[in-house]
């Protein structure tokens, strides 16, 4: 997989933070922040070759939006998808919490078209709408599939939280082959990990998990705190929580480790590159 310039997630970033500071200060659900979010990402995939859908649905009264990203080619038989939650809290512009996820998505998608690459494996990504509001985004694009287009995806990365200031490494410990994709690279860069234990029904990859569909990710921590043994292998701050700002309007572009939201990046086009290119059965 080619390296994924952590000054171009960065980027992706300031644009959020000027999104939300041009909308009342956050990028939430129902919020005008939230659809110009998703627009300027829209922006760059439709430059960049890719088939966009937009599927609405309705939540607490107003009107949400999931943004599904197609690569073309690709065995439409076999689909690998990332995907990031696009939604902040209504406290403030959620940089991390999922700018962060959602950056780094979005820039694997434009790397794997300046590459050309071409996988064997179909790629979608997407980028859910209310998922602070108890998964909602995701939920629907689930329960919408057929299950012949279910059963078509052979896995769902999933990346919510992935630049936290005092930041882990934790891999989603779900499906055992996927946590071994992402723990093996994370090995290779003498990077320890530990198994993502809090988030089990707490992020988008619920409801793909819910129906049978492999699920995998990485996560830098949320509101509980590092303990001494976590700070002595991964640096940063003991009792400190993983992200002071969590949920808060101190979510910002400061907000940011550069080197956590660079490695997860490298890792999550590792992910792609990795499970996109074999293909279980040989082409026609
Ligand atoms: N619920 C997510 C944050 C979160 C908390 N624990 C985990 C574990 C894995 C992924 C995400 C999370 C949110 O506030 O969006
Ligand atoms: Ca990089
Ligand atoms: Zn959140
Ligand atoms: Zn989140
Ligand atoms: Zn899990």
């Amino acid at each position: 997989a080619p390296d994924i310039p952590v000054a171009n997630v960065k980027a992706h970033l300031s644009q959020f933070q000027s999104i939300a500071a041009a909308n009342g200060g956050n990028r939430a659900h129902g919020r005008p922040g939230y659809r110009a979010s998703l627009d300027y990402v829209k922006g760059k995939l439709d430059a960049a070759g890719f088939t966009t859908s937009i599927q609405q649905f309705t939540s607490s009264g107003a009107t949400g939006y999931n943004l599904i990203a197609d690569w073309p080619g690709g065995d439409t038989n076999q689909v690998i998808m990332a995907g990031a939650h696009l939604d902040s809290v209504g406290s403030g512009a959620g940089i991390n919490d999922n700018g962060s996820g959602s950056a780094a998505v979005l820039e694997t998608a434009l790397a794997v078209a300046r590459e050309g690459y071409r996988p064997g494996k179909h790629l979608r990504f997407a980028w859910w709408g209310a998922e602070e509001l108890g998964l909602v985004g995701s939920r629907y694009y689930v329960n919408n599939l057929s299950a012949t287009d279910r059963s078509k995806i052979d896995a769902y990365l999933n990346f919510d939280m992935i630049g936290s200031p005092n930041p882990g490494y934790f891999v989603y410990d779900d499906d055992p082959a996927i946590e071994k994709v992402f723990k093996d690279w994370f090995a290779a860069k003498g990077v320890p990990t530990e198994i993502e234990t809090e988030g089990d029904g707490r992020s988008d990859h619920a409801s793909f998990k819910n129906v049978g569909i492999p699920v995998g990710g990485l996560f830098t921590g949320a509101g509980r705190t590092k303990t001494t043994a976590q700070a002595q292998k991964w640096g940063g701050t003991a009792g400190r929580a993983f992200d002071p700002c969590y949920h808060s309007s101190c979510d910002t572009t400061s907000n940011i480790n550069d080197t956590a939201l660079d490695r997860n990046s490298d890792a999550l086009a590792h992910g792609v590159w990795t499970l996109g290119s074999g293909t279980t059965t040989p082409p026609p």
